[in-house]
């Protein structure tokens, strides 16, 4: 009996889990991008240092394709995580001009190096306003923490 239950609740977590997972993301995300006119982007150029991005706020328009260029000007490594914003728009990709392009459903965070650039290109989707904040220890507390506007 006991392995019964516990195969039920197995089951209901399994059913819940994929349920919050397709919900949290655009599912529609390649139709998305390829439905938008490329030719109209707008690139946005974003600067990460000790301790802090090149905004508070970012206000991005919905339905608008855009390319920020993240860019860490700083000594240290730097992240930005976004849990929330990356669900709200639809991914394009993740492009290294030397080294690459990573296409995914959604990312959680980009890591950049010393030096290091990473280019997202997307076009936003849900509105609302998300945090974006350095996951490395320490540099959230520092100020490293910002907000992107969807409108
Ligand atoms: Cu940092």
């Amino acid at each position: 009996m006991k392995k019964v239950v516990s195969s039920i609740v197995l089951g209901a977590t399994l059913l819940l889990s994929s349920g919050v997972f397709a919900e949290s993301y655009i599912t529609n995300a390649s139709d998305i991008v390829g439905a938008a006119d490329w030719d109209t982007m707008k690139t946005i150029r974003i600067e990460m240092d000790e301790f802090e991005y090149s905004f508070e706020n970012l206000e991005l328009e919905a339905n608008q394709p855009y390319k920020l260029e993240l860019v860490n000007i700083g000594e240290k490594k730097h992240y930005f995580t976004a849990p929330e914003f990356y669900r709200a728009i639809a991914t394009r990709k993740v492009q290294s001009n030397q080294d690459g392009e990573i296409k995914a459903p959604y990312f959680t965070a980009i890591e950049l190096m010393v030096g290091g650039q990473l280019d997202l290109y997307f076009v936003p989707v849900t509105q609302g306003t998300f945090d974006v904040f350095c996951t490395i220890k320490g540099h959230k507390d520092e100020g490293m923490e910002s907000t992107i506007t969807i409108k």
